[in-house]
């Protein structure tokens, strides 16, 4: 029999559901046998002692997407897959965004043109609509589902990506036709307005004040305005990057009711606290960790954490928004505007890479989630809510061979130094973790080995993706 191409032999395989110690087979970057005993393949990998996983599918990463102010953001496809592959992934999805007053499918065209050739993990994007005229409601956004971009993203804050309630409503309406999928940024707009403007009245100008405007208030109005929306259109919805109890808490209230809302966090509701954002004191080191929603408290923390383990959360996201810290030129988080106000900071903090060891060691090694779970929420679960699945996401015959070896021993302290991310630093400085990512394989090539990027730019490929697997 001619050989496989790969073996990948002795190590314990964790899917979704189970765990159970057996050998992958792989054939043209294809699963093609899970089995006692694989012997005849050309290259063997020694799982022995590991955990064998899907590979991380991220579904919630930012990479040169353009900003309001022309901040450029601090990592490309070439630097932000190869972060991605270092920290375990085979998959992201990143973010097509429409520019107001431009068409959105020229805006995705351009986005496929800066992907293409750069990518070392495979990608597949999500739009953001930010301008929905008659022509993107009625033909661009029709035509892009039908052509595999199932998912978009709405906001419910930020001056040039904001849509009012009326126009929420408008895009809910194609979402329903179409039988896509809207993942809404749910902070309200015009609470943080108010907020804003009373603490710069009162001289609070510093980085931590975005923690006080962004309030988990307008967080949980919003949410709550945005599932009424889905309830009055009869859509499901994803509410992403979910910070703490009082949104957290509408979800459960919409689910009650049985409507379909799908739920993601990320590892700043678990990692960072607002305090964080204070610098040492008050300086602009907090600058570091603005971010929207920021992070919350201990008891924010503690109530995400109930969400993951009670399946609140379908989905662990890193939300990964790069931006330098000092940059050059002014062109990050610390530049002169940003030092008259909070409210000029970037928003978004780095994460790629680090989102699944920070999960695995605060909730596997720790004890707080089954690695069952740990394998749903930031693999098989995201690949099946955005029409992954099961080609990602899971390890059975027929899937891609993404898969990543998982030393759960393995201790390491997260490293601006050692990190591949464009970003000049990160918010996890200094945190220990135990278990790591070990081995990435992407469809069958070794694309991260003991920390070493081994896969080149052009391993990824762009993914078309079917209607979610939850609608
Ligand atoms: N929303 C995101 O999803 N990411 C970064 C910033 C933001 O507001
Ligand atoms: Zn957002
Ligand atoms: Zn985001």
């Amino acid at each position: 029999m001619t050989p496989l191409d790969l073996a990948i032999r002795g190590g314990t395989i964790v899917t979704a559901s189970d765990s159970f110690i057996a050998d992958i087979g792989v054939r043209g970057g294809k699963i093609v046998q899970i089995s006692e005993t694989i012997e005849n393949a050309l290259e063997t990998v020694d799982a022995t002692g590991l955990m064998v996983l899907p590979g991380g599918v991220d579904g919630h990463v930012h990479l040169s997407q353009p900003t309001s102010d022309g901040t450029v953001m601090a990592d490309d496809f070439e630097s932000g897959t190869r972060s991605a592959a270092a920290g375990g992934n085979t998959t992201i999805l990143p973010f097509a965004l429409q520019e107001k007053g431009r068409s959105l499918r020229q805006c995705v065209t351009e986005y496929h043109e800066k992907a293409e050739g750069n990518c070392l993990v495979d990608v597949s994007f999500h739009l953001i609509v930010s301008d929905p005229t008659p022509q993107v409601l009625g033909q661009e956004l029709p035509a892009l589902v039908k052509d595999g971009y199932t998912s978009f993203k709405v906001f419910m804050t930020y001056d040039d990506l904001m849509l009012t309630d009326s126009q929420l409503l408008e895009v809910f309406e194609v979402a329903r036709r179409e039988k896509a999928l809207v993942m809404v940024h749910a902070e309200g707009h015009d609470a943080i307005k108010h907020m804003t403007r009373k603490l710069e009245e009162s001289g609070k100008t510093a980085p931590y004040y975005h923690a006080l405007a962004h309030s988990e208030i307008a967080e949980r109005e919003a949410t709550h305005r945005a599932i009424s929306h889905a309830q009055l259109t009869d859509i499901p919805i994803v509410i992403v990057h979910v910070s703490g109890r009082d949104p957290m808490e509408q979800i459960q209230w919409a689910r009650k009711r049985g409507l379909k809302v799908f739920a993601e966090t990320c590892p700043q509701y678990i990692a960072l606290t607002k305090d964080d954002l204070q610098g040492l004191n008050m300086d602009f080191e907090g600058a570091k960790y603005v971010c929207s929603p920021p992070p919350r408290d201990q008891a924010g923390q503690d109530a995400i954490w109930e969400g993951l383990r009670d399946g609140t959360f379908d989905i662990f996201s890193s939300d990964h928004a790069p931006f330098q810290f000092q940059g050059s030129n002014n062109t990050g988080k610390d530049n002169p505007n940003a030092r008259t106000s909070f409210k000029w900071v970037p928003n978004g903090i780095p994460g790629v890479e680090t989102r699944l060891p920070i999960l695995f060691s605060e909730g596997v090694s720790k004890g707080r989630i089954s690695i069952e779970r740990f394998v749903a929420l930031t693999s098989t679960n995201p690949a099946r809510l955005y029409g992954l699945y099961p080609r990602k996401g899971s390890l059975v015959v027929g899937a891609d061979a993404d898969i990543v070896l998982w030393d759960r021993e393995k201790t390491a302290t997260i490293r601006q130094q050692d990190l591949h991310h464009g970003a000049d630093y990160t918010p996890y400085e200094g945190m220990e973790i135990t278990g790591w990512p070990v081995r990435t394989i992407l469809r069958g090539k070794t694309i991260m080995v003991d920390g070493e990027v081994t896969g080149s730019k052009g391993d990824g490929a762009y993914c078309s993706r079917e209607i979610s697997d939850f609608i």
